[in-house]
């Protein structure tokens, strides 16, 4: 395989290259920590490393170097179609250089070959009570499958520190290839009478995903691909990648990990914010039965301000400027459907509520983030079920995670542990502190 030679060929530079540092450096410190900071959630602390994706405050996020724009420019495109490949852009995350379509393809085809699930895991959904949500059962799904895991079966007759990625990307590739069954199986069984849609051979991880949920608009293939592109990597300190991360460095294999990440992406302060954004819109829309004008948004928003909520989609805490990502769907908007209406409320609510927010003065980013207009988009297509964004947030995400614990395996990562203090020894520091 491609994909593996060329995470091998590197290996051996890269844990050199690590060692020096420790070795050499790993006295050298990288920031410090304030009592602020341990009560307030770790902000800004400066503890993991990854080198698969970067936040620039200023630019938004980098994969292996590469801005959004540059992505959808360079990576391999299926004949015809607007956005990459997804298979393309697991092989950038997993090996850091832009592939040819013939390793885009090979990622492709290796996904095809292993994304059957077992029935028994979607035994377990569909004896899942009615309710349970969504992500309950997208989590479900992927522990389920951990009976599969290569790396924990291989662990257990003496696999050596040496070879643990190796097993680790065999199960990373078994686990994405089925996400896309998984959540459409999800999304049909719940929402659309459980008339399940077989995978198409002939077509690509994204726009199988498409096929599958039963959306025949073909912009929708190209919506896809380009959602799974977006949402896929935001660094390591956001709370699914870092689950993940951390469940994986007790050597739990990446469907326990994974499964933790998905468990932290349903929280309502991650992964669901997307629906609340979309439900704001919802509501402007529904208030006044039309489109408004930029004066009655200007109102709405200043009313939702003064009613103590906050405008959701707007603000970020790391970025200083517009999210690229909401660039990037913005454009696919404007290209596609510039005259649906909840689309065109969205691009309006750009044009007006960062000026809202700058006149509060309180937000340090007035600008849109990601979940800004995605929730949009889906409506357009009649994906209109604001439970199931988030499962196919996870789906992105898993990407981006799984292809950090390959690394974090190769590199050795140590298993996770911070020291943590009690409120009366942090009282004491902060009185010596006074004192001194
Ligand atoms: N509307 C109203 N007020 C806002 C605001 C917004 N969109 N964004 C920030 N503020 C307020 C904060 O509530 C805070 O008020 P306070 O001092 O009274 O507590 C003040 O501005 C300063 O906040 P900040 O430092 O600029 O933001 P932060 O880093 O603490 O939080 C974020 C970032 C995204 C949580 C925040 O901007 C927010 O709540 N935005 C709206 C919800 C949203 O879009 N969430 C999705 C985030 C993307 C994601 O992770 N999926």
């Amino acid at each position: 395989m491609l994909l593996k030679e060329q995470i091998e060929a590197q290996i051996p530079e890269w844990r050199e290259r690590v060692k020096k540092l420790i070795k050499e450096d790993g006295a050298v410190k990288v920031g410090e920590v304030n009592i602020g900071q341990v009560y307030g959630g770790m902000r800004d602390v400066k503890g993991l490393v990854t080198d698969i994706s970067y936040v620039d405050p200023s630019e938004g996020i980098r994969f292996r170097g590469y801005t959004i724009p540059e992505l959808l420019e360079k990576l391999p495109k299926p004949e015809g179609s607007e956005m990459p490949y997804a298979g393309g852009l697991y092989f950038l995350l997993l090996v850091g250089n832009i592939p040819t379509k013939e390793e885009a393809l090979e990622v492709e085809k290796e996904w095809k070959a292993r994304g059957q699930v077992p029935q028994y895991a979607f035994d377990i959904l569909i004896a899942a009570p009615a309710d349970t949500h969504p992500m309950t059962l997208f989590s479900m799904a992927i522990l389920a499958l951990q009976r599969e895991s290569i790396f924990t079966d291989q662990y257990h007759h003496g696999l050596k520190k040496d070879a643990y990625w190796e097993p680790t990307l065999e199960d990373s590739l078994n686990l994405t290839a089925k996400l896309p069954a998984i959540a459409s199986f999800i999304y049909r069984m719940r929402y659309k009478g459980g008339e399940i849609i077989q995978s198409d051979p002939n077509l690509d991880w994204g726009a199988d995903f498409a096929h599958m949920m039963g959306v025949t608009d073909p912009g929708y293939q190209d919506l896809s691909r380009l959602y799974f592109l977006l949402h896929s990597d935001h660094e390591s300190g956001n709370v699914s990648a870092h689950a993940t991360h951390l469940v994986g460095s007790a050597l739990s294999d990446i469907y326990y990990a994974a499964s933790a990440g998905m468990n932290g992406l349903a929280g309502p302060l991650h992964g669901l914010a997307n629906q609340e954004c979309l439900g704001w819109l919802l509501d402007v829309f529904n208030k006044y039965g039309h489109v408004p004008g930029k004066e009655e948004l200007h109102q709405f928003a200043r009313d939702t301000l003064s009613s103590g909520k906050v405008i959701p989609g707007y603000g970020h805490a790391v970025l200083r400027k517009t999210d690229p990502r909401f660039t990037a769907q913005h454009q696919f908007g404007m290209r596609h459907f510039p005259e649906d209406d909840i689309f065109k409320l969205a691009a309006l609510v750009y044009e007006v509520v960062p000026r809202v927010l700058q006149e509060q003065g309180k937000a340090k980013d007035p600008w849109p983030n990601v979940d800004a207009i995605s929730g949009a988009l889906q409506y357009h297509y009649g994906v209109r079920e604001f439970d199931f964004y988030t499962v196919m947030f996870g789906v992105s995400r898993i990407l981006g995670v799984s292809a950090n614990l390959v690394w974090a395996r190769a590199l050795g990562q140590p298993i996770e542990r911070p020291k943590s203090l009690t409120t009366a020894m942090l009282e004491e520091i902060a009185a010596k502190a006074t004192a001194s």
